[in-house]
């Protein structure tokens, strides 16, 4: 049932599943579509880089609601991909090494989007290295090759395009300017509200609900214009 009341605090549920974001990651695309290369790297004993960071792990799926932090959420999407915390313990401690305390976790993407969580965060059972959606290949849109998927937290922490990750000690290597460092949380998590900084939660959706359909437009656009020039990604 779309019903939006089990839907968490100031979300509704919507038809559409759009390709979205920040407005200038519009018309920014990964240049590679095929490997799920991922590089390991921070304070870690070895840097490391993955041609395919899913081979030999469960691949599973998972249903789940998706929250943009400016209100929209999908409901009941069927991600295919492995657990977070399957490929931290059977991957990245063994072959890279994460150093003690090296807890603060910053995510990469091929557009140069960058997001951060605390490690405890990525190793709950529901946070997913997705490549599937809905049984098919991730498309462009929704994050090909490679994007995280964690249900509980804002949708902009869940990464499209995701090819590096860096385990860090120190809060200070990860930076973000200006208006985005008000913008994002870092956390995030839905069932608390936690949509930016500086402001309740709730404020922010006033703020950010007139920007839902011109940004899916943008994008919408922008994805056209990557379609009929596929050879400049
Ligand atoms: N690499 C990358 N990941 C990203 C974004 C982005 O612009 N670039 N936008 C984030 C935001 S704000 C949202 S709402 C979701 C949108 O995912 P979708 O395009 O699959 O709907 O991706 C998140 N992950
Ligand atoms: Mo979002």
């Amino acid at each position: 049932m779309n019903n939006s009341s089990d839907l968490p605090p100031g979300q509704y549920a919507s038809d559409d599943f759009p390709r979205f974001g920040l407005t200038p990651y519009a018309y920014r695309f990964p240049s590679d579509v095929q490997s799920k290369s991922i590089a390991i790297d921070g304070d870690v004993d070895h840097s490391i880089t993955l041609s395919d960071a899913l081979t030999d792990l469960p691949h599973i799926e998972q249903v789940s609601d998706f929250h943009c932090v400016t209100t929209w959420s999908r409901r009941s999407l069927r991600w295919g991909g492995v657990r977070f915390r399957d490929f931290h313990e059977q991957i990245v401690k063994p072959q890279a090494a994460p150093q003690a305390g090296a807890n603060f976790v910053v995510l990469k993407a091929q557009d140069s989007f960058r997001m951060s969580l605390p490690l405890e965060d990525l190793l709950a059972d529901d946070v997913l290295l997705a490549d599937t959606l809905d049984g098919e290949a991730l498309s462009i849109e929704y994050g090909a090759p490679l994007r995280l998927i964690a249900p509980a937290h804002y949708a902009y922490k869940s990464i499209k395009h995701l090819n590096r990750i860096e385990y860090w000690k120190d809060e200070e290597n990860f930076k973000l300017s200006g208006i985005v460092r008000f913008m994002l949380h870092p956390r995030g998590r839905v069932s608390r509200e936690e949509r930016g900084i500086g402001l309740p939660g709730w404020i922010f959706r006033y703020l950010y609900r007139p920007l839902v359909r011109p940004t899916a437009s943008r994008f919408r656009k922008a994805m056209v214009a990557y379609h009929e020039k596929p050879e400049k990604p």
